[in-house]
């Protein structure tokens, strides 16, 4: 049974905790819309198999599915991986579907945010976003979990919490026209409290250089452990990102967390700059509406954008010479986790990354 409260997370002793603390399972969305994926969804398919194969390997993974496309999924993924029929607009799950929270007793819950395509008709990325936006009640109805409705337009990805109290955002994205233009910046922040446990919020300016969810942190700045961030970098101070990493940078520097820590800073350098093909271009159908994939677009790639699993790390990787350099620092931040490493090109193309595809569920433990 799964309860709608009219209390907040807050109010009744819940938190969000750190991606790191132990889940109980991850989901993804399977993907298949022919106007963000090329040729029918068939390559980002193959993508997602891998991220779901690699995350089973350390907890349990379900995907949820269109009708349409429930068989192909069931054929393509593992038989260890469970996968549940659900009508979605998109596959970005981390976005459409529940943030948990916990308390102290190990309980878990689910917190539904309003869910408009990441800006609605202001500059929403496509319409109707409708199934999308009834993806987090369904998640918690299987799953049993008592749900708290927030007031707000807000997706997983805009933010990344140490658990202790602390969480990073972007300015970029929270104040953006599209999402909350009637609450003020106190406003959501006195949200971000209520619905995630947090007693400070940092705002950062930016995210990634063209990021088409506004600037979302989890492609940009994530904690790997209280105190200590990752941030996606880039030494070409001629490259549009470097002033956008460099103002983090600062905020970063000049800013302490909920525990009166000051940040260690480590910077992940980009990968690329990474572009559309032309052949990738033709692959995608164009929906007026939908935001098309041009050829020459240049795509938001990071290395931030990775799940953190129970035993796991699951990092994308381009084919880039900084793939060495990320998995290298991946290895040693997150030891004693492994570091697994996927084709992350597919699922750039589609606007996301390994993160943005995947929500864990925490154990409470
Ligand atoms: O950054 C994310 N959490 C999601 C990316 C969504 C892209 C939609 N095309």
């Amino acid at each position: 049974m799964s309860r709608t409260l009219t209390t907040t997370p807050r109010a009744d002793g819940y938190r969000m905790p750190a991606e790191w603390a132990h889940h109980t399972g991850c989901w993804l969305i399977w993907p298949e819309r022919p106007d963000n994926w090329r040729l029918g969804g068939r390559p980002a398919q193959a993508a997602f198999t891998a991220v779901a194969t690699a995350i089973a390997t350390t907890e349990p993974v379900t995907v949820a599915v269109s009708a349409r496309q429930y068989d192909n999924a069931r054929s393509m993924l593992p038989d260890h991986i469970r996968v549940v029929e659900m009508s979605n607009d998109d596959s970005w799950v981390r976005d459409s579907g529940p943030t948990f929270v916990v308390n102290d007793a190990g309980d878990v819950r689910g917190v539904d945010w309003d869910f408009n395509a990441w800006g609605g008709l202001v500059d929403g990325l496509y319409f109707p976003w409708a199934a999308d936006d009834a993806v987090a009640r369904k998640v918690l109805e299987i799953e049993g979990c008592d749900r708290y409705k927030a007031p707000l337009v807000l997706e997983g990805g805009s933010i990344d919490v140490d658990g202790e109290g602390t969480v990073l955002v972007t300015e970029e994205c929270l104040l953006s026209a599209g999402r909350n233009p009637d609450l003020t910046r106190e406003q959501i922040e006195q949200h971000l409290r209520d619905h995630l446990g947090v007693d400070v919020v940092v705002w950062l300016p930016y995210g990634v250089y063209l990021d088409e969810t506004n600037g979302h942190v989890d492609n940009f700045c994530r904690f790997v452990e209280p105190g200590k961030v990752m941030l996606t970098w880039t030494d070409d101070e001629a490259d549009p990102q470097y002033e956008r990493s460099a103002a983090a940078l600062k905020v970063l520097e000049s800013s302490t967390d909920a525990r009166g820590r000051e940040f260690e800073v480590v910077k992940i350098h980009q990968p690329g700059p990474i572009f559309i093909t032309a052949e990738e271009s033709a692959g995608v159908d164009s929906v007026e509406g939908t935001l098309p994939r041009e050829a020459g677009d240049r795509l938001a790639g990071s290395y931030v954008n990775s799940y953190i699993g129970n035993d796991i790390v699951v990092l994308p990787t381009f084919d880039d010479e900084h793939d060495d350099a990320a998995v290298a620092a991946y290895t040693e931040l997150f030891a004693p986790r492994r570091v697994l490493t996927v084709p992350g090109r597919e699922i750039l193309l589609g606007g996301g990354n390994v993160h943005c595809i995947t929500q864990q569920q925490p154990s409470g433990r």
